[in-house]
């Protein structure tokens, strides 16, 4: 995946230093090492190097994602061991199962299963405070090539747009404007998370024709028109996905986990899983894109607040560059109590969603699963699902919203369940922390599939969790 997006010198020059680094490895716990396909090896070693392995934690993992950094593409490696097993068959069994949780645990991780027992070692937990921002800068020069080169610039975000998406749209919005150029958000209709800010700015001098409709934009594209996608990745998500047919040259901004479904088609991609939001990519991004970025307080309120959301108030997913972030607005005048008042919810919603809480079954391995009341919406019950997380022993929480045919599922963790690998089992998505799922059945169904979900997680995980 990382080859991919670079020319053919490039690729060659990486994959010989990915060889090397392996080798070496390889060869530090005497192991006989064999590539079978373009990205993946086959290593036997004894079980005593395995010790060796495991208290170093698996570091061939640092070693890689840094190879990686320094020749500025993203590389991440990901490690399946099978131990304590009778015979070989087993033992490729059990690799074969510890590299797929791996993978699906979202990779740059490695997981071993000795006998029925199974550890993890690595992954996202440091990777927060690892990454450099070589990549931001490369990403904001390249983006500014791009949008110099460009007619009209339209940006777009996921549909049902919350804090994250907008505040990033707005960031390059301004980008854009300091380029010189012309940029619109495209939105139709406004929604309940995000009313607030949008009226802010619609009321704010200077944003009057910031937001254009989806149909208008049909009229006014080129072949030089660019399209800039922020805080998802995966076509079925966006507001409008038929534009995306309609223009060539595409840039995708996202902090997903990235998913099968993807705009391929896209010119340039900025997926950096472990950022804790669009807006905070946005924002490094802006440090790079110009000398000097004349980035507006209420702008840089909006990028605020779409940190703050997805973030759970710098709670989750929160590294140091986040707070870097956070700071350089803070600089451009984004206002704390403004960010916080964005926030403030009407009565009505709040007795929902204390109603939500009260309904609230607390399940015993501390998951908390409500069924709202139908008056909710996609935002209440994520912000319930949030507060069922401040009750002592809640570890994970899930409140179920019918709306009209469908299920809406609000998942929230505070980190030890991947509440993501419980809803991908609903056919939903997200992060560890955060996930959700959209099911088209009945109630009671989705409840007892939630249920089962739940159960099965449990069991895969294994005691060690
Ligand atoms: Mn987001």
């Amino acid at each position: 995946e990382a080859l991919m997006s670079v020319e053919d010198v490039k690729r060659a020059v990486i994959s010989s230093e990915i060889e090397k680094k392996l080798s070496e490895w390889a060869s530090s716990i005497k192991a006989f090492l064999k590539k079978y396909d373009d990205d993946k090896y086959f290593a036997i070693f004894k079980e005593g190097e395995l010790k060796k392995l495991e208290e170093n934690r698996f570091d061939i993992l640092d070693k890689i994602r840094e190879t990686g950094e320094e020749m500025k593409v993203l590389l991440t490696l990901s490690i399946g061991v099978g131990a304590e097993a009778d015979d070989f068959l087993t033992l490729n069994e059990y690799a074969s199962s510890a590299l797929d949780l791996a993978l699906g645990r979202g990779g740059d991780q490695a997981v071993l299963k000795r006998g029925d027992k199974i550890y993890f070692y690595g992954g996202r937990t440091q990777a927060v405070e690892k990454r450099t921002r070589v990549k931001a800068r490369v990403i904001a020069h390249a983006l500014r090539e791009l949008i110099k080169e460009s007619s009209t610039i339209f940006i777009m975000g996921h549909n049902f747009m919350d804090f994250d998406s907008l505040g990033a749209a707005i960031g390059m919005y301004r980008a854009c404007a300091d380029l010189g150029k012309k940029a619109y958000i495209i939105l139709d209709k406004s929604n309940v998370a995000i009313d607030e800010l949008v009226k802010k700015i619609k009321a704010t001098d200077g944003y009057q024709d910031l937001f254009i409709k989806s149909l208008e934009v049909k009229n006014m594209i080129d072949e030089n028109s660019l399209l800039i996608v922020v805080d998802t990745h995966r076509p079925s998500y966006l507001s409008y996905p038929e534009i995306v047919e309609l223009i060539d040259r595409i840039v995708v901004i996202d902090h997903h986990r990235r998913g099968k479904e993807f705009i391929d088609k896209a010119l340039l991609v900025y997926l950096e899983p472990y950022a804790s939001s669009a807006s905070e990519l946005v924002t490094e991004i802006l440090q790079y894109i110009v000398e000097k970025i004349n980035l507006k307080p209420i702008e840089a309120e909006a990028l605020l607040a779409g940190i703050a959301v997805d973030t759970k108030n710098f709670t989750f997913r929160t590294g140091s560059r986040t707070f870097e972030a956070a700071s350089f607005l803070r600089k451009k005048g984004a206002d704390t109590t403004s960010v916080k008042q964005l926030f403030q919810n009407d009565l009505a919603s709040y007795i929902i969603k204390a109603t939500i809480v009260k309904n609230a079954e607390i399940l015993d391995n501390g998951i908390a699963i409500a069924i709202s009341p139908p008056a909710a919406n996609n935002l209440i019950i994520a912000q319930a699902a949030d507060e069922l997380l401040t009750i002592k022993g809640v570890k994970a929480s899930f409140v179920l919203l019918q709306r009209g045919e469908d299920v809406a599922i609000s998942g929230r963790s505070m980190g030890d369940v991947n509440v993501q690998i419980i809803l991908e089992k609903l056919g939903g998505g997200g992060h560890l922390t955060v996930a959700g799922a959209q099911v088209k059945k009945p109630m009671e169904e989705v409840l007892n599939e939630l249920k089962q979900a739940i159960k099965e997680y449990f069991e895969e995980e294994g005691e060690d969790r």
